[in-house]
C-alpha cells in the first residue's frame, strides 16, 4: 500500500464541503478514497457530490438514500420514497443511476484488517452475510438484538457499542456532534447537512481533516 485510504462520511448534496474537504487532503494518484454512502439528497447539489466523485475516483458505498432511490426507481412503487427524494430522482442523469447501481455494500482492506460501511453491523452474526437493509440503516440494538432507528430506540444502545472486532469498522450514518470513535470503530457522520462538519479519516495515519458546513442546509 503505498498512498493514503481516505473514508469521508455522509456529503448529502454538500458539493462546496466535499470540495473544499477534498482541496485540504491535497489527494494524489496513490490514495484511494472511499465515500459512506448517501452522496445524495437533503443538501444543495447531489448531482456535484457525484461528479466529484466520479472526477477523483473514489469508491462510494451504498447508503439508505441511495438505496431508497433505486428501490423507487425499480419498483415505481412510492410506499419507498421520502419527500426530500423526489427533487433528486427527478434531477438524476442516466450516469447517475448507473454510478448508484454500481455501489458496493461494504469494502474490506485485508492490509489494515477493516472494513468500510454506510451504517454497521448487527455485532453477533457474520459482518459478510448482512444484507443491505441492516448494513445500510442500522443505528441502534433492541432488546431482541434487532436493528433499529435510533429515533424509534432512543435508550438502545448503538450498534458500535455492542461491536467486537476485528475487523475494525469505519462507518457513517449515524449523525452525531462529534467523531464517535471507539476501540473497534469509528463512526465519521459529524452531520455536515444539519450544520455540522464533513469529516474524513485518513489511513495509516489514523489522522482526522474536518470542514465546517457553511450553513444547517436540512432542519
Ligand atoms: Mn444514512
Amino acid at each position: 500500500m503505498n498512498g493514503r485510504i481516505i473514508a469521508i462520511g455522509d456529503i448529502h448534496g454538500c458539493h462546496l464541503e466535499f470540495g473544499e474537504l477534498l482541496d485540504r487532503l491535497e489527494l494524489t494518484k496513490d490514495d484511494r478514497l472511499i465515500l459512506l454512502g448517501d452522496l445524495v439528497n437533503r443538501g444543495p447539489d447531489s448531482c456535484k457530490v457525484i461528479d466529484l466523485a466520479r472526477q477523483h475516483n473514489a469508491l462510494s458505498l451504498l447508503g439508505n438514500h441511495e438505496l431508497r432511490l433505486l428501490n423507487y426507481r425499480r419498483t415505481t412503487d412510492t410506499a419507498f420514497l421520502k419527500s426530500e427524494d423526489e427533487d433528486t430522482h427527478a434531477k438524476l442523469r442516466p450516469e447517475d443511476w448507473a454510478y448508484l447501481e454500481a455501489m458496493p455494500l461494504t469494502h474490506y482492506v485485508d492490509e489494515l484488517n477493516v472494513v468500510f460501511v454506510h451504517g454497521g453491523f448487527l455485532p453477533n452474526e457474520p459482518w459478510q452475510r448482512q444484507p443491505a437493509n441492516v448494513v445500510t440503516r442500522i443505528q441502534v440494538i433492541d432488546r431482541d438484538g434487532k436493528p433499529r432507528k435510533r429515533a424509534d430506540e432512543p435508550d438502545a444502545p448503538a450498534w458500535a457499542d455492542l461491536w467486537n472486532g476485528p475487523p475494525y469498522v469505519v462507518y457513517g450514518h449515524t449523525p452525531r456532534p462529534e467523531i464517535y470513535k471507539l476501540k473497534w470503530s469509528v463512526g465519521i457522520d459529524t452531520a455536515c447537512v444539519f450544520g455540522g462538519h464533513l469529516t474524513a479519516f485518513e489511513f495509516p495515519e489514523k489522522r482526522f481533516v474536518q470542514v465546517k458546513a457553511r450553513k444547517a442546509y436540512y432542519p
